[in-house]
């Protein structure tokens, strides 16, 4: 007869199968896969999946690394989790307590699986190693170097070119690079630390008070591809992301010729566009430069071509007139502690003010 203690165990047992532990973990890697399978950035779908998709060759060979150490792991893993079932299943006979010596030790598996995994470690530390090297630096020159610099919770852009100082401007948390160059971005910190990230391009470098990173980014294709600061720096560390436009480059050409210019209010321009401007003078020039205008200030983004931008406030919102009024307006609400204020404005000052940003295309 069984006892009460073997009816309860036989009953714990019943409660989760084999099948059922089977079907549950079935489950969550569908879940998981599922998730990590999302559709590509172009159209809006996981765009930090670094895992599934690269886009350029300082990415690639960083995914494969992560495919094969994955399959390694799960390799191992499971081959673990067989021995150990085998180990669980096995019926030995009971041990004679009054032999002199006890069962077999079982020490050539300890040897067998020693000398397997410092094998497999010492392989994947040589891959590891040529990875590294292979995405250390692009195998061109790059064609063009942008100087990012880091801001608590923004990114400030700016285009350089030795050859021709007409090129030279500022821009703010999108960043244009014509497709199949690779392209040298120099990181600078203005206050705290930062990391600046674009996923699906290239590894994270952090940006440092008082240093200069490198680092360069290439993209095989035309698209968009979403960055992101991946080091924790404070309250809105989340809403401090970015774009970047990979375009041909006769687009690249074109967009980097026209952010170039400043802009200049016709005389002709309506009298709201008027208002407008004298407000931002006012009212946003300590912190915003506006080229071509007297508007000259550093603390914030440079905004002469704001709705160039695809995204505001580093991400956080699209760039709709809507948006940026509500942005204005709300700075405090849609990013709490970020380094702009809240600017309350009349409803005939907002009307001006929003026909003038209209024009800083
Ligand atoms: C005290 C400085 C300060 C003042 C004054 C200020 N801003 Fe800002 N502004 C900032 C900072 C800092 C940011 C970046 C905030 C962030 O993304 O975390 C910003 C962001 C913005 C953005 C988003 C830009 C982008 O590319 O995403 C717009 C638009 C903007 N400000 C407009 C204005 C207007 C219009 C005024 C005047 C009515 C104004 N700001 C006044 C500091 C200021
Ligand atoms: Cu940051």
């Amino acid at each position: 007869m069984r006892t009460l203690w073997q009816e309860e165990r036989a009953k714990r047992r019943r409660t989760a199968t084999p099948r059922d532990v089977l079907v549950s973990w079935g489950a969550a890697c569908w879940a998981v896969s599922t998730a990590a399978c999302a559709r590509q950035p172009e159209t809006g779908g996981a765009p930090l999946n670094y895992f599934l998709h690269a886009a350029g060759p300082a990415a690639a060979p960083t995914m494969r690394l992560g495919w094969i150490m994955t399959a390694l792991s799960v390799g191992v893993s499971t081959l673990v989790a067989l021995l150990l079932i085998v180990a669980i299943a096995r019926k030995r006979p009971h041990a004679d307590p009054t032999a002199l010596r006890g069962e077999r030790g079982g020490l050539a598996w300890i040897y067998v699986g020693t000398g397997i995994s410092s094998i497999v470690l010492l392989a994947t530390l040589v891959y590891v190693l040529i990875t590294l090297a292979s995405v250390a630096a692009p195998a061109q020159t790059p064609t063009l170097t942008i100087k990012v610099t880091a801001y608590d919770w923004w990114w400030k852009v700016a285009y350089q070119d030795a050859a021709d100082p007409a090129l030279n401007f500022v821009t703010a948390n999108e960043i244009h690079i014509p497709v199949g160059e690779p392209v040298k971005v120099t990181l600078q910190s203005a206050d705290v630390i930062h990391a600046f990230w674009v996923p699906q391009l290239a590894g994270k470098t952090q940006t440092i008070p008082g240093q200069t990173n490198e680092q360069w980014i290439e993209a095989d294709r035309p698209g968009v591809y979403r960055g992101q600061c991946s080091q924790f720096c404070g309250a809105q560390h989340a809403h401090m992301a970015f774009e970047v436009v990979a375009q041909s480059r006769a687009d690249f050409v074109a967009w980097r010729a026209e952010q170039a210019q400043g802009q200049a209010v016709q005389a002709a321009s309506a009298a709201d566009t008027a208002a407008g401007k004298r407000l931002f003078g006012d009212r946003c020039a300590g912190c915003h430069a506006i080229r071509g205008t007297d508007a000259q200030g550093v603390q914030g983004p440079d905004l002469t071509h704001l709705d160039s931008r695809h995204l505001l406030a580093a991400g956080t919102l699209t760039n709709t007139p809507a948006h940026q009024l509500d942005w204005i307006e709300h700075a405090q609400q849609i990013k709490p502690d970020s380094l702009m204020p809240d600017i309350a404005l009349t409803v005939a000052d907002a009307a001006a003010l929003s026909a003038y940003l209209s024009t800083l295309h």
